[in-house]
């Protein structure tokens, strides 16, 4: 760290996941997560007609360098492709020996996690919960539920995205409905 930086708060809607200044905002629709859903028809049927907002993504604004913690809230809205629930695109982190935390605010979720030698694990989010990601596991998280389900992330603010192995072979598990209800499939 250079700099020093001065104390601040930020105040968040946990219905909402809106999130006061400094904050910034980053909305993924249905049009950003081409490839990523099962059923490609399902896809691009609901594409022709609208673009929806699959999620938001309010980010608190810290500098991106070793020794601070970024955090965010996440919202994602209800809805499927198919029968696939709106996810997240999923990432790694560039730095893969670095952690993260999310904590449900509001909805019912899913955290899906896979490491790059094919293990996988999925936990169930619902409000309180409140899920470890440890260093070397992509992490995708989902809307099983009827209402906007919103959870808020920290992680070590010089971490990274790396989106590019799960834009190339996807992620191992997905959630579906199945008879009405949400089911992990490998
Ligand atoms: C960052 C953290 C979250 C996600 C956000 C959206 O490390 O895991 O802020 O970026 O939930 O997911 P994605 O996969 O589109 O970045
Ligand atoms: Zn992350």
């Amino acid at each position: 760290m250079t700099k020093l930086t001065f104390p601040f708060k930020v105040d968040i809607d946990f219905a909402t996941g809106h999130v006061t200044a400094p904050a910034k905002v980053l909305t993924r629709r249905l049009s950003d997560l081409q490839g990523l859903f099962m059923d490609s028809a399902a896809y691009e049927q609901m594409l022709s007609r609208e673009n929806p907002v699959l999620y938001d993504v309010y980010e608190i604004q810290v500098p991106e360098e070793a020794g601070h913690l970024a955090s965010c809230t996440t919202v994602i809205y209800p809805g499927k492709v198919g029968k696939e629930y709106f996810f997240t695109k999923g990432h790694f982190h560039t730095i893969e020996e670095t952690a993260e935390i999310y904590t449900c605010l509001r909805g019912e979720g899913y955290l899906l996690m896979m490491t790059r030698d094919g293990r996988s694990r999925a936990i169930k989010m619902t409000p309180g919960v409140s899920a470890y990601i440890p260093p070397y596991w992509a992490h995708r998280t989902l809307n099983c539920g009827g209402e906007p389900f919103v959870f808020y992330g920290v992680w070590p603010a010089d971490a990274g995205h790396d989106y590019a192995a799960i834009l190339d072979k996807g992620f191992k598990q997905r959630v579906m409905e199945v008879d009405g209800k949400p089911a992990v499939t490998e």
